[in-house]
């Protein structure tokens, strides 16, 4: 067993150039030992990191709608969706265009400015195809950036996604490889990096992270981290769920994470990954204000905003408004208060 003590975490930076093989950059010691950091520590370091490369007072907002729901034939544990677990959501068809389209330019008007669309697929069948990047192309025509999520993708489907203008497809790996098989068996680790790597081959922004909370233990969760870090290049968002315990799911009577163990989490996915957008997703409806303005100040800079996840809730757009307004963030696109707005 590795002891983290044995390593020096006053300057812990990339073993490597940035153009090193990526499997090298970080090791899950080195990761795992920054987790092990005083709070503080922590947060001061992915603070620093953060300030490096973004405004800290801005926040990107995007808006989820799941455009097919429910009837997966996946076995995902923590998932609402999955039509292996007892207490899984009623399935639904394909939505019709016209509703999609709906709902993005109600979300665009609450000002987010980007649009995910999720789909409960194992992945999209060829029929599925030419109505998802309609509504790409149609999502994108109103001015907004566009993410799709319709699990693996192959090759072809991910140049036919590019092809109809999509800037993001998020697909997790969810937690470490070693940790993995005790809450999926439908799909492989594996095929997940090889939908990973046709997204990137296509040239469609990866959207990448996972869920904590689901009973791993702290050396897989910095294994989590150190799969997506080591990605060549690592994702450009990298949402960090909290898991939501839905009843009728495995996962229902999981104990929650110790909430700092969440925060260390997202400070460690930052100093990691310092130019990625991390996306502080699944779980804030269950967090209090004062956690999610600690989750901000770690280093996270992107909401799911509107008041519903896939299937589950988040916190009202007015909520977000209000907290956002406490704390001085901007949504991402917004021109800055000017100095004398700020005090009124
Ligand atoms: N079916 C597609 C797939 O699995 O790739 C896309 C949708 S799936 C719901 C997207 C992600 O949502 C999952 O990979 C998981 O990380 C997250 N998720 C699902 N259920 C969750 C839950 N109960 N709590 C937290 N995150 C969850
Ligand atoms: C991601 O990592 N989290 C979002 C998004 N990508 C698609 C989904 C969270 C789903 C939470 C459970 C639900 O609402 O069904
Ligand atoms: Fe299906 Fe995605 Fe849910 Fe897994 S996470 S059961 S693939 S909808």
């Amino acid at each position: 067993m590795t002891t983290v003590s044995t390593i020096d975490v006053s300057n812990l930076r990339p073993r490597t150039l940035p153009s090193a093989p990526a499997a090298q950059r970080w090791s899950v010691d080195q990761v795992e030992a920054l987790f092990a950091l005083p709070f503080m520590d922590l947060l001061h370091r992915a603070q620093q990191v953060h300030r490096e490369h973004f405004d800290p007072n801005e926040v990107q907002l995007s808006t989820l709608l799941s455009i097919k729901t429910g009837g997966c034939s996946e076995d995902c544990g923590y998932c609402p969706q999955s039509a292996h677990h007892e207490g899984s959501v009623e399935a639904s068809k394909l939505m019709a265009l016209h509703e999609v389209l709906q709902a993005a330019k109600a979300a665009q008007d609450q000002g987010a400015t980007r649009f995910c669309m999720g789909a409960a697929w194992r992945s999209p069948k060829e029929r599925d195809m030419e109505k998802v990047t309609e509504m790409v192309r149609e999502v994108r025509a109103l001015g907004l950036e566009t993410c799709m999520t319709l699990g693996m993708l192959e090759a072809e489907q991910a140049q036919a996604l590019k092809d109809a203008g999509l800037d993001y497809y998020n697909h997790n790996l969810d937690s470490a490889p070693e940790f993995y098989g005790k809450i999926i068996s439908t799909r492989t680790y594996q095929d997940r990096l090889d939908t990973l790597s046709n997204v990137r081959q296509a040239g469609i922004n990866v959207c990448c992270g996972g869920i904590v909370g689901m009973g791993e233990s702290r050396l897989e969760r910095a294994g989590l981290i150190a799969q997506l870090a080591n990605l060549d290049p690592y994702p450009e968002s990298v949402p960090i769920n909290n898991l939501v315990a839905v009843p009728g799911t495995p996962l229902a009577d999981q104990a929650p994470l110790d909430p700092f163990e969440f925060v260390r989490t997202i400070a460690v996915a930052r100093i990691t990954m310092p130019t990625t957008m991390v996306r502080l997703s699944a779980g804030r409806e269950q967090m209090d204000e004062a956690l999610q303005a600690l989750c901000f100040a770690a280093g996270a800079n992107s909401i799911f905003y509107g008041d519903r996840l896939l299937t589950t809730s988040n916190p009202q757009a007015e909520r977000d408004r209000a907290l956002m307004t406490r704390l001085g963030l901007r949504a991402q696109g917004e021109r800055p208060a000017a100095k004398d707005e700020q005090a009124a």
